[in-house]
């Protein structure tokens, strides 16, 4: 026994480190397929004997049974608020309020630290001997609900301290978030289900933390910041610097764009610098924290009823600009969804000119009643695209028009369909030119198969020309056809066509991302390539096994779902073909294949070198996992027996190929005779 608890342990560590590397560090210390086979191994090793399950193994990070509901417990120690600062002249009265509360002469500088206000929802952390006990969200301030299931699958939370000798007990605040990216893929899930949008990263990150499901949870993949420790006694640190240098080493993440300031003026041009920085960043901030930095200062300064006097936070403008509507456009997706779009006389917002901002969907319009001719309220906050938010009836031109939605797509004529309740209506025309751009300027994106040269205007050419009708009539193209089109000469054409050719070259997960396959993202991409090294093997496994790609580490049943329904659509199955058909491999190649077995088995697997044929319906494991199990174990599976087969893996309903292992003398395996073999 002890050996199998001594394994868990060193798993349990190395996992955990791994989690840290990866998500907190965002430097992998391994590929993803070796973390599963390790993640797996642990599972198992926890399933044999339940006694071996800790509170810290990243197996039990996503809790089974939705939970009936939140019960509210009391922090230990309360969650403050802070007061805002709308400009910078509030930003120095709140400095010189802070001078004489404390007793300092006017003009003296006092070190501070600037730190962004992350747009979330703040949590609170309580670990014991260093291992996370409870969380909870921050409700009034002294008592919270209880999330702790919900919080156990934010991957950059630590479920255990990275230090040794952990304190007694530690409270940790920081703010949970969703990134940008993953924002827009939940909003187009939501559009996709016809589910009301969130409309903003903070609202969907409440409604996350929110749900019954910590399954649900985990697949929006949220992240967080620690910004505020409290220790027992004498060991809190002598100044928030310090606290946040103690949190990143107990393995946080903290927020890098922070700085130490020794004076206000410091401070002001680290706001000034992240008042406009921000936009570059792939999450949603909607201020500056600014915090006097010394914890004796901070307790001479106190508190007002509801926050510190020792902290501000300076609210980044959150713009809004009247402007009069000119008209409704509708825009389509990548993914059919149509928006409705409010096109008005341009305004100053946030520093750029604007004139066009989402209505979101049809709700939206009626909700806001708007008619054409209204004079609308514009806002630009954060990151997110400019959107309407209200009407000012009083200005309306009197006898003007309710806004009536098209009912046509206007790229393709065909009748917009909006199914059941569904918030979002959709073009379902799977030749619309508007869905084919959308997917021909995924497939030649950075992140996908990185083909330069296709840009928007050639890539509308193509499609409103009839040129290209799917990704694949991209490798047929003629340069010098290419070269006939605007603002195309023959060198960028014959350039253009040498990229496409090259482009096959791409790896694998490339071209699984490029696909645009609904919510398989870049880094999903990854770990199915690393799983499934074909698209055959994907397809099989989506249409036998789904569960099986559910359970990948990161991937969860929406990703599965969305691959069952992509590959069942006949005009997916063409593509596949004909991508092929011009060149494009569509699996791992021969050495991303051996790195594979390798990563998976190390060189020594115990079927090192043996070759295998699956047939037939295997007890408890699909062909895809036995084909993944059979090759982490060093073997290789092949499409048909010969005389050189060294084995044959028979399930039930087993047909002619076990008939022709038998004629040929080719050992005949059952899975359990594969599972002993594996042991
Ligand atoms: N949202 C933030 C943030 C931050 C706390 C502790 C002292 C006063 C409030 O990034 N970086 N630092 C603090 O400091 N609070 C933040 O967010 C607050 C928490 C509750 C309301 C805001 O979200």
């Amino acid at each position: 026994m002890p050996d199998q608890q001594a394994r868990a342990s060193e798993l349990r560590t190395l996992l955990n480190r791994a989690a840290h590397a990866y998500y907190v560090l965002d430097s992998p210390l391994m590929e993803d397929a070796v973390y599963d086979r390790l993640y797996q191994e642990l599972l198992k090793l926890e399933q044999e004997d339940p006694s071996l399950q800790r509170a810290d193994s990243p197996t039990q990070r996503v809790g089974g049974t939705p939970a009936k509901g939140f019960t509210s417990v009391g922090h230990r120690i309360g969650l403050l608020s802070l007061d805002n600062a709308f400009n910078r002249d509030d930003l120095n009265a709140w400095n010189e309020r802070l001078l004489k509360v404390i007793d300092r002469p006017a003009n003296t500088a006092l070190a501070m630290v600037g730190e962004l206000k992350i747009d979330g929802n703040a949590l609170a952390l309580s670990y014991h001997r260093g291992v996370l006990e409870r969380a909870a969200t921050r409700g009034d301030g002294s008592r919270g609900e209880e999330i702790t299931a919900n919080v156990r699958t934010i991957a950059s939370i630590p479920l255990r301290l990275q230090i040794d000798d952990p304190p007694e007990w530690v409270e940790v605040r920081g703010e949970a978030f969703i990134p940008d990216e993953t924002f827009a893929a939940i909003n187009d899930e939501r559009e996709r289900r016809g589910e009301a949008l969130f409309a903003n990263p903070r609202n969907a990150c409440a409604g996350t933390l929110r749900q019954l499901d910590p399954k649900v949870v985990a697949a929006r993949r949220l992240d967080f910041f620690a910004y505020t420790l409290h220790l027992p006694g004498d060991a809190q640190p002598p100044s928030q610097w310090a606290a946040l240098e103690w949190l990143n080493n107990a393995g946080f993440r903290v927020n890098p764009n922070r700085e130490l300031c020794s004076d206000l003026a410091a401070i002001n041009r680290f706001c000034d610098h992240w008042e406009q920085g921000r936009h570059n960043l792939p999450y949603a901030t909607d201020g500056v924290v600014v915090k006097l930095n010394n914890l004796s200062l901070q307790e001479a300064a106190g508190f007002t009823q509801k926050a510190p006097r020792w902290a501000i936070a300076l609210k980044f403008p959150a713009e809004e600009a009247p402007s009069r509507l000119l008209q409704v456009a509708v825009q389509v997706g990548r993914t059919g969804a149509v928006t409705p779009v409010a096109e008005f006389e341009p305004v100053a917002l946030a520093g750029t000119s604007v004139s066009r901002a989402t209505l979101h969907n049809a709700d939206r319009i009626a909700e806001l009643d708007l008619h054409v001719g209204d004079t609308i309220v514009v806002r630009k906050a954060g990151e997110i695209i400019p959107e309407v938010v209200r009407v000012l009836p009083e200005l309306r031109p009197s006898g003007a028009e309710p806004v009536q939605l098209p009912r046509t797509c206007p790229e393709c004529r065909s009748s917009l369909v909006r199914e059941g309740s569904e918030a979002a209506t959709r073009c379902v025309n799977s030749c619309c030119p508007a869905i084919l751009r959308g997917g021909l300027r995924h497939w030649v994106s950075k992140g996908a198969l990185d083909i330069d040269g296709m840009g928007n205007k050639l890539v509308e050419q193509l499609v409103d020309r009839g040129l290209v009708s799917s990704i694949a009539d991209l490798y047929r193209l003629d340069p010098a056809l290419l070269a006939s089109l605007d603002r195309m000469a023959e060198k960028s054409a014959i350039k253009l066509v040498t990229a496409l050719e090259q482009s096959k070259q791409q790896p694998w997960h490339r071209q699984l991302y490029g696909l645009g396959i609904r919510h398989i993202g870049e880094v999903n991409a990854k770990t199915l390539a690393a799983m499934f090294l074909s698209m055959d093997a994907l397809n099989q496994a989506a249409a036998a096994e789904p569960e099986r790609i559910a359970d990948l580490h990161g991937i969860g049943p929406e990703i599965s779902d969305s691959l069952g329904l992509w590959f069942t659509t006949p005009a997916n199955q063409q593509l596949l073909k004909d991508l092929q058909a011009v060149g494009l491999s569509l699996e791992a190649t021969a050495s991303e294949r051996e790195d594979a077995a390798e990563r998976l088995s190390g060189s020594e697997g115990p079927l090192k070198g043996k070759s295998f044929v699956i047939t037939g319906t295997l007890p408890s494991m699909g062909r895809s996992e036995a084909k993944a199990l059979i090759e982490s174990a060093g073997g290789k599976v092949i499409g048909s027996v010969s005389k050189k087969t060294d084995y044959l893996l028979a399930g039930e309903a087993a047909g002619s190929k076990l008939t022709k292992a038998e004629s040929l003398g080719v050992t005949v395996l059952s899975e359990d005779d594969l599972t002993a073999m594996l042991q």
